[in-house]
């Protein structure tokens, strides 16, 4: 992969300034964090470009962008080649998204799967780029491990990441996996909703009992953060919280890698900032998380406040769900916000509901919301199960022209508004007979 990455540095430079160069980029953090890293390299390479960042590439978009101008897409367009082989101008893609087409001649793509390596976010392969670049890039490797952590390619380091952890100068505890990891623990316990921990999450006093139980103490200076508890009060804590969890039916993994790195001159639990720059683009404030990835000022401050309002949006769309009308199968749940809830959320909010313990193991959790003359439809699975959602969706989705991706334990649709109800029959009739087939492999 790093002989094509040499490649496209030599193509973008022979670019020189002469045709402009238009960069589009994916809007989650992978996305903003490629967008961050590419464009800074090109600035300090001199190099001239615009940027857009888009939630996906439709038609539509497409068929807008200039060909006067040579096109790079980052995070997005590996699916989209067909399209792009219409356009006469250069392109050069830089994605890790499963490729369904034939390469066509004006697109020159760096996509690790044409490589056989092992899967790495885009913001790795910006990195990589950049560091090709100038080797005065490697300043940006913080925010490829931002964009690692965004896709959730941590559970699986390779040797990609290896480097780019050491480039970033981050640092890596074994831990809980309750972010931030940097702020007083009695705080990020008491409104967590990643991790649902009975009789604690949401109570103060259970809170306050359970670090009794495990032994942390309250300094003058409040609580301690769990980046900084001592490896004995970690594991005491990690401890208590599985007792109390061992009531529920089943607990994904509550421990793994904690990555703190410095961000605008502070260790920041990378978890936490990635959330923010994903909150921030689900608002539709994207340019803000941009800015925030570049170390503007201004941009951190309004990013934190879009966050602190995304945060407010969960928890009211949260309570919207527990107060509607939802259609409520033997094993599944849908709820049907129409325009309660924002399609860029009601992923997030399926996924909370589904570590919830309201529903049992394996209960498919279906939640829909408009999105303008589409419907977005997330799907979840409560627990570890083999069920495979990503299927069911597709049965119910194609016959009525609808698009699906995902994985088979979190996929999501987008259907023509106009067939809401036959969508929701299909669905329930496919729900009902419960015909679950295995997931398939390595998907
Ligand atoms: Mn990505």
């Amino acid at each position: 992969m790093l002989e094509k990455i040499k490649e496209v540095v030599n193509e973008i430079n022979a670019f020189g300034n002469k045709k402009p160069i238009k960069i589009i980029s994916h809007f989650d953090t992978d996305g903003i964090t490629s967008a961050a890293i590419f464009s800074r390299a090109l600035q300090r390479a001199g190099i001239k470009f615009s940027l857009e960042i888009t939630k996906n590439l439709t038609p539509e978009f497409l068929e807008k962008l200039p060909e006067e101008k040579n096109l790079i897409f980052l995070d997005l367009a590996s699916n989209s080649l067909d399209y792009l082989a219409k356009k006469k101008t250069s392109v050069i893609i830089l994605d890790h998204h499963e490729i369904s087409q034939n390469i066509p001649e004006n697109v020159t793509m760096i996509n690790p799967q044409l490589f056989g390596e092992e899967n790495c976010s885009s913001a790795a392969i910006c990195y990589l780029f950049a560091k090709t670049l100038s080797e005065k890039n490697i300043d940006l490797a913080n925010l490829a491990v931002i964009g690692m952590v965004g896709d959730q390619m941590e559970k699986n380091l390779t040797k990609t990441y290896d480097s780019i952890l050491k480039d970033s100068e981050t640092q890596i505890r074994r831990g809980l996996l309750l972010y931030p990891a940097t702020r007083p623990l009695d705080k990020v316990l008491e409104y967590s909703s990643g991790m649902y921990i009975p009789e604690v999450t949401g109570s103060f006093q259970g809170v306050i009992s359970l670090l009794r139980e495990a032994g942390i103490e309250k300094t003058s200076s409040g609580f301690k953060s769990l980046s900084e508890l001592t490896e004995e009060e970690m594991s005491r804590l990690i401890t208590s919280i599985v007792l109390k969890k061992s009531s529920q039916s089943d607990s994904p993994n509550i421990v793994g890698n904690i990555f703190l790195t410095k961000f605008f001159n502070k260790i920041e639990d990378v978890r936490e900032i990635s959330a923010l720059i994903n909150a921030c683009s689900r608002m539709g404030f994207s340019q803000s998380a941009l800015g925030f990835c570049l170390g503007n000022k201004n941009s951190k401050k309004e990013a934190e406040r879009i966050y602190t309002r995304y945060r407010q949006n969960i928890s009211s769309a949260l309570k919207y769900v527990t107060e509607a009308e939802k259609i409520i199968g033997k094993n599944y749940t849908i709820i049907n916000a129409r325009d309660k809830i924002k399609d860029t959320i009601i992923g997030t909010v399926a996924s909370i509901m589904s570590f919830s313990p309201l529903y049992p193991k394996g209960t498919i959790i279906i939640g829909m919301a408009y999105d303008q003359d589409k419907i977005k439809i997330s799907a979840r699975i409560s627990g570890e199960s083999e069920k495979n959602v990503r299927e069911i969706l597709h049965r119910a989705v194609i016959p009525i022209s609808g698009e699906v991706g995902g994985h088979p334990a979190a996929a999501g649709a987008l259907i023509p508004k106009e067939k809401e109800s036959v969508f929701l029959n299909e669905l329930r009739s496919i729900l009902d007979v419960e015909i679950v087939k295995p997931r398939s492999t390595n998907v």
